[in-house]
C-alpha cells in the first residue's frame, strides 16, 4: 500500500548515510509503540507501561539492498495518550521520516487517529516528510488489513508530494517490521535526493 514506490525501488541509488535517520513513532495510547521499539531494539515482545514522555533508542536495520548492508535509524517513541499529543510537534521537528501506529483491531477508533494524523502532517514543516503507517496487532483477530486501514485515514489525501507506505505488522511476533523500515528508509533517500535536486536549482 502506497504511493510511488514502485518508481523508487529499482533505480535507487545507495546513499551511505553516516549520520542516523531521524524518525519519530507517534500514534493513539496503547497502539503499540513502545512495544515495536523494543522489539525493533531487543527482538523482543517486552511488557510495557503507557509512556509519560518518550523514549529514544539507536537501532540498525538489515537492508535487503544493497546486500548485506545495514541502517542506523534514531527512533523518539512519543507517548499518545490526549493530554501528550500536543508535545507531538516539537518532537517532529527537522525529522527524516515519521511512522504512525495503529491497533488495527481498535476500529472505533479509526477516526480519532485520522484526526491526529492529519494534524500533524499538515503542521508546518512536517509537510512533506516520508510517511509509514503501522497497522499493528496483526496477531488479533479481526485486525484490519494495510487496504483498510489506508482507506479509513483518508492518506490519499495527504499531498502528492508526501511519500507514503502503509504496513500490517505486529509487535508481537515481529511480523511485518523489517520491510516496512526497509521501504521507510527508500523514501527517505528519494526525499532527500528530491530535496538536493532543488536546492541546486535554486
Ligand atoms: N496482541 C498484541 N498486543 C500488542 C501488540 N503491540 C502492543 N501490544 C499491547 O498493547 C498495549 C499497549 O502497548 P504499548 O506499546 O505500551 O502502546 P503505546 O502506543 O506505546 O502506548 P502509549 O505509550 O500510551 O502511547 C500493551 O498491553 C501491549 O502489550 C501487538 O502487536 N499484538
Ligand atoms: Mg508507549
Amino acid at each position: 500500500m502506497g504511493n510511488q514506490l514502485t518508481e523508487i525501488a529499482p533505480s535507487t541509488p545507495f546513499f551511505p548515510s553516516f549520520q542516523p535517520l531521524h524518525v519519530v513513532v507517534i500514534g493513539l495510547d496503547s497502539a503499540g509503540k513502545t512495544s515495536l521499539l523494543y522489539r525493533l531494539k531487543l527482538g523482543e515482545f517486552v511488557k510495557t507501561i503507557p509512556t509519560k514522555g518518550f523514549n529514544m533508542e539507536r537501532i540498525k536495520v538489515p537492508m535487503g539492498s544493497p546486500k548485506g548492508s545495514d541502517t542506523a535509524f534514531q527512533v523518539w517513541d512519543v507517548g499518545g495518550q490526549e493530554k501528550l499529543r500536543p508535545l507531538w510537534k516539537s518532537y517532529t521537528r527537522r525529522m527524516d521520516g515519521l511512522v504512525f501506529v495503529l491497533d488495527a483491531a481498535e476500529a472505533e477508533r479509526m477516526e480519532e487517529a485520522k484526526v491526529e494524523l492529519h494534524r500533524i502532517t499538515r503542521s508546518g514543516e512536517n509537510q512533506g516528510v516520508p510517511l509509514l503507517v503501522l497497522a499493528n496487532k496483526q496477531d488479533l483477530h479481526g485486525a484490519m488489513s494495510a487496504s483498510e486501514v489506508e482507506k479509513l485515514l483518508a492518506l490519499h489525501e495527504l499531498s502528492t508530494s508526501t511519500l507514503h507506505h502503509t504496513q500490517g505488522c505486529s509487535a508481537l511476533d515481529g511480523q511485518g517490521l523489517q520491510p516496512a523500515l526497509e521501504i521507510l528508509h527508500q523514501m527517505i533517500v528519494k526525499r532527500k535526493k528530491v530535496l538536493r535536486h532543488s536546492r541546486k536549482k535554486r
